[in-house]
């Protein structure tokens, strides 16, 4: 499968999964993650069904579902993988190397079902050794999004801690990219400068009603994050909190394209 869109950014990458984003997201035209925030099982497969077409990647936060169970939960990862998803579980790892390795087991046991994982970096590179070692487990690969900058207001992720994350993951091949402020159009500018062409930048702290969220959360506008450098933006709330969220993932994917395009 080719990808025009992306151009030589694909043409050049040699990370499966990276390419594999790329794929998808040029078949759906959408630059569109679903931060998919419910709390019961049924509640995830009907937004699934819902939004499935709309969205490239199915991001997930495992610990908040209240009737967790490994069977629903391989139906659910099943059904998002034949809708073309990438499943991302937005753990934000951050212990040392073997600890974060044996936490992509345990009872959830993530390295069998996640494509990619959210991790801090703050106690040094061996935490993205530890999580591919999760992975290589159980035969599978994944990749790894390094916490660059936060959305969240007076997050301690600050211009020279995003400069040393980036620095450590450009050239990890566990590292798929980073996560970036997508609230803030200059630190996306300042990120892009720092990563180029050949890691990611995916955005949450986007949605069309801009200004602040629930508890400190900030929200920027999702073309302009895409125009700064942005190569995914994660929406939760504007998708699942609103009255139609099919329709509403629809316009994400169609804002989300067009401004790629127009990038
Ligand atoms: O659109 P929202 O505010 O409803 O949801 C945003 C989603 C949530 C957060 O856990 C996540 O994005 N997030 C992250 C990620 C992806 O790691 C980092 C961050 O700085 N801010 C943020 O909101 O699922």
């Amino acid at each position: 499968m080719g990808c025009e869109a992306w151009g030589q950014r694909y043409a050049s990458c040699n990370d499966p999964l990276t390419r594999k984003y790329m794929e998808i997201s040029e078949k759906k035209q959408s630059l569109v993650c679903l931060a998919a925030d419910k709390t019961t099982m049924a509640e995830m497969f009907s937004l699934l069904e819902k939004v499935a077409p709309f969205i490239s990647v199915l991001k997930t936060h495992v610990d908040l579902i209240d009737d967790w169970n490994m069977d629903d939960w391989m139906r659910f990862c099943k059904l998002a993988n034949e809708h073309d998803l990438l499943v991302f579980e937005d753990r934000k790892f951050a212990d040392i190397g073997k600890i974060s390795q044996r936490q992509m087991g345990g009872v959830y046991n993530i390295r069998k079902w996640a494509d990619l994982v959210t991790s801090h970096l703050i106690s040094g590179p061996d935490i993205v050794d530890g999580l591919q070692k999760g992975w290589a487990s159980v035969n599978r690969s994944g990749s790894v999004l390094l916490l660059a900058q936060m959305s969240s207001r007076g997050n301690l992720l600050l211009p020279e801690y995003c400069g040393d994350v980036v620095k450590l993951g450009r050239t990890h091949n566990g590292v798929l990219g980073f996560i970036g402020n997508g609230s803030d159009v200059e630190g996306i500018k300042f990120l892009k400068n720092l990563v180029g062409e050949n890691k990611m930048i995916w955005t949450p702290g986007v949605n069309i009603s801009v200004g602040d969220g629930e508890l400190g959360q900030r929200y920027g506008d999702p073309r302009e994050a895409i125009l700064a450098g942005s190569d995914c933006i994660i929406i939760g709330s504007g998708i699942h909190q609103s009255a139609d969220p099919a329709a509403a993932a629809e316009e994400y994917a169609k804002v989300s394209w067009d401004a790629f395009c127009e990038r």
